[in-house]
C-alpha cells in the first residue's frame, strides 16, 4: 500500500461481511476477514463494526498500535476518506457534553466520593456500568466499604503534632502516602488520556502507579509518559500463551518497572451483571441486526468479551517459572485466606494483596480489611512480624485517608485506591487525579495529627478498634455518601424506551 491510497468510506461499507471485513481505525482501513476467528474477544464483536468505523470501541480496550502491528501489511488497505457529511452526535454524545460543561468547579470536590458522583453523570452508560459494577448481588462491593465503618481510632494525645509525615517505602519505592494507584483497566472508557492521566499526576505527587495489562493506553506510551524518578509497578493477567507472558514481564523489566503484581482472583471473570446487561441496549454503532440473524450474542459486557486470553490453569507450580523470568518482587493480587497467605510466604514471593478484585470476582468474598486481621495473625505464627520481606497490601473500598490509616495500624504496608482515581480521571482528566491525591494528603494530615502519630511508624494496632470487624449484621450506620452513587440493577431497556 503506497501512502496516497485514499479509500471513500462507501467503499469500505462495501465489505461489511464475513467473507470480506473491512473496518477503520484511527482513520485506516484494515481488512481482517481471515483474523476474525482469531479474535481473542470473538468475531461476533468485530462483525458490528464491519465496513464501519470501529476506533470508538476500538481505543478504550486495545493498545494503539495493536491492529496496526498484528496485521500482515498487506491488509493495511489505505487510508481512510471520510465522506463529506459527518455523522451526526447521538443523543448520548449530546448529554455528555452537557453534563461536562455543567461539572462543577474542581474545587467543590471536598472528597474522592464527589468524583464519583460527577463521573457517574459524566460518563457513558457502557463506561459507567463497566467501571462501577460488580459480582452477581454485588455483597462483596457494598462490604468493601462497610467493612470500614466497623472500624474504630482509639486516638492518642499530647504528643506535639506540629509536623506530620505521611510518607513511606513500598517494596523499596519512596512514596509520598501510604497509598498507591491500583490497576484498572480500559482508561480511555473514562477519559480519552485514558491511564496518561494518572501517570503524569503520580509523577507530580510521588505516588506509584500500577500499570494494568489491560489499560486503554500501550505499556511503552504509558512509561514513556512517566519522569525518570518516577516508581511504577504492572499489574499482570497471565496469558494462556507463557510466551507472551515471559515477553510483556521481561519487557517491563527492562523499562524499569519495580513490582510485579500477578493476578489470581481472576481464573474467570465474574458475572458483573450491570456491565453484561449494557449489552441489551443497542447503541447504534453496530448493524441493525436481530439477534438469531447474525448470531451476534449480546450478553457478555465488555470485561466477559476480553477476557478470554486469561490462563485458568495458572496455579502455585507456576511460581518459581515467574521466579526464573523476573528478578522484580513478585506480589499475588487477590489473597482472601491465611492458608494461601502462608503458601504464599513459603513460595518465596515479596508479597500478597488482600483484595476481592473490588468485589468484581467472587461475591460473598470478605473484605480485604476482614482478611487483613486473620492473616496478619496467622504470619505472625510463621517468622518476624512486620516482616520487611514480606509485604502484605490491601485494596477495595478505600475513599478516605481515614480508611488506609485503619489498614496500616492493623498491619497493612500500603493501601490501593482503584476506583478512587479511575473516577476522578473520568469527571476531570489529569486534574481531577491530582486533587484527589491532594484531598487524601490533606486527609492523611489531619487524620494523623488528630490520632497523635506524626508518622506512619507511630500507627499501632492498638490505636485501632476492630472488634466489630467480624459482625456482618448490618448493625452500621447508613452509608449515605455511597447510596447516593450506587446504582441498583435496572431492567434491561430498548433503544428507544
Ligand atoms: C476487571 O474488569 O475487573 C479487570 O480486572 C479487567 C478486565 C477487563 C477485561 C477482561 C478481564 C479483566
Amino acid at each position: 500500500m503506497g501512502p496516497a491510497s485514499f479509500i471513500p468510506e462507501q467503499v469500505v461499507a462495501q465489505h461489511a461481511s464475513r467473507e470480506s471485513c473491512w473496518i477503520i481505525v484511527h482513520n485506516k482501513v484494515y481488512d481482517i476477514t481471515d483474523f476474525l476467528d482469531e479474535h481473542p474477544g470473538g468475531s461476533k464483536i468485530i462483525l458490528r463494526y464491519a465496513g464501519k468505523d470501529a476506533t470508538a470501541a476500538y481505543e478504550p480496550i486495545h493498545p494503539p498500535d495493536m491492529i496496526s502491528s498484528n496485521l500482515p501489511p498487506e491488509k493495511h488497505i489505505g487510508i481512510a476518506e471520510p465522506s463529506a457529511s459527518k455523522r451526526p452526535k447521538t443523543a448520548e454524545e449530546k448529554k455528555r457534553e452537557l453534563t461536562l460543561a455543567l461539572r462543577p468547579p474542581l474545587d467543590e470536590m471536598l472528597n474522592l466520593h464527589d468524583f464519583e458522583a460527577v463521573a457517574k453523570g459524566v460518563l457513558t452508560e457502557k463506561a459507567w456500568a463497566y467501571y462501577s459494577s460488580a459480582a452477581e448481588e454485588e455483597f462483596s462491593l457494598r462490604e468493601n466499604r462497610a467493612a470500614y465503618q466497623r472500624v474504630w481510632f482509639l486516638p492518642r494525645i499530647l504528643r506535639d503534632v506540629t509536623s506530620i509525615d505521611p510518607s513511606t517505602t513500598i517494596l523499596g519505592q519512596k512514596s509520598s502516602l501510604p497509598i498507591y494507584i491500583s490497576a484498572t483497566a480500559l482508561g480511555k472508557l473514562g477519559h480519552p488520556d485514558g491511564e496518561l492521566n494518572l501517570t503524569r499526576a503520580a509523577a507530580k505527587y510521588g505516588v506509584i502507579q500500577m500499570i494494568p495489562t489491560l489499560a486503554s493506553c500501550s505499556f511503552d506510551e504509558i512509561v514513556d509518559a512517566s519522569q525518570p524518578n518516577q516508581s511504577l509497578f504492572l499489574q499482570l493477567y497471565v496469558s494462556r500463551d507463557r510466551e507472551v507472558t515471559k515477553k510483556y514481564v521481561q519487557h517491563a523489566e527492562k523499562r524499569g518497572v519495580k513490582a510485579l503484581f500477578i493476578t489470581v482472583d481472576a481464573p474467570q471473570l465474574g458475572r458483573r451483571e450491570k456491565d453484561m446487561r449494557m449489552k441489551f441496549v443497542d447503541d447504534g454503532a453496530g448493524a441493525k441486526v436481530q439477534e438469531g440473524q447474525s448470531g451476534i450474542k449480546k450478553d457478555q459486557g465488555i470485561a466477559r468479551a476480553i477476557s478470554s486470553f486469561i490462563d485458568p490453569s495458572l496455579a502455585w507450580k507456576d511460581i518459581p517459572w515467574f521466579r526464573s523470568i523476573t528478578s522484580m518482587p513478585i506480589i499475588l493480587k487477590g489473597v482472601a485466606s491465611p492458608q494461601d497467605a502462608i503458601m504464599a510466604l513459603e513460595a518465596g514471593v515479596q508479597g500478597i494483596v488482600l483484595s476481592n478484585h473490588g468485589g468484581r470476582q467472587l461475591d460473598n468474598s470478605r473484605s480485604g480489611l476482614e482478611n487483613l486481621v486473620d492473616i496478619v495473625a496467622a504470619l505472625k505464627t510463621r517468622g518476624p512480624w512486620p516482616n520487611p520481606k514480606f509485604s502484605v497490601f490491601i485494596d477495595g473500598g478505600v475513599r478516605r485517608a481515614s480508611d488506609a490509616l485503619k489498614a496500616l495500624a492493623l498491619g497493612a504496608s500500603a493501601v490501593g485506591v482503584g476506583r478512587g482515581f479511575l473516577y476522578a480521571f473520568s469527571a476531570y482528566g489529569q486534574d481531577g487525579v491530582e486533587k484527589a491525591i491532594e484531598i487524601l494528603r490533606d486527609e492523611f494530615e489531619m487524620n494523623m495529627r488528630l490520632l497523635g502519630c506524626r508518622t506512619l511508624g507511630e500507627l499501632s494496632p492498638d490505636m485501632v478498634d476492630a472488634s466489630a470487624l467480624r459482625t456482618h449484621a448490618g448493625l452500621v450506620p447508613q452509608d449515605s455518601l455511597y447510596a447516593a452513587t450506587y446504582q441498583p440493577l435496572r431492567l434491561a431497556q430498548s433503544k428507544d424506551s
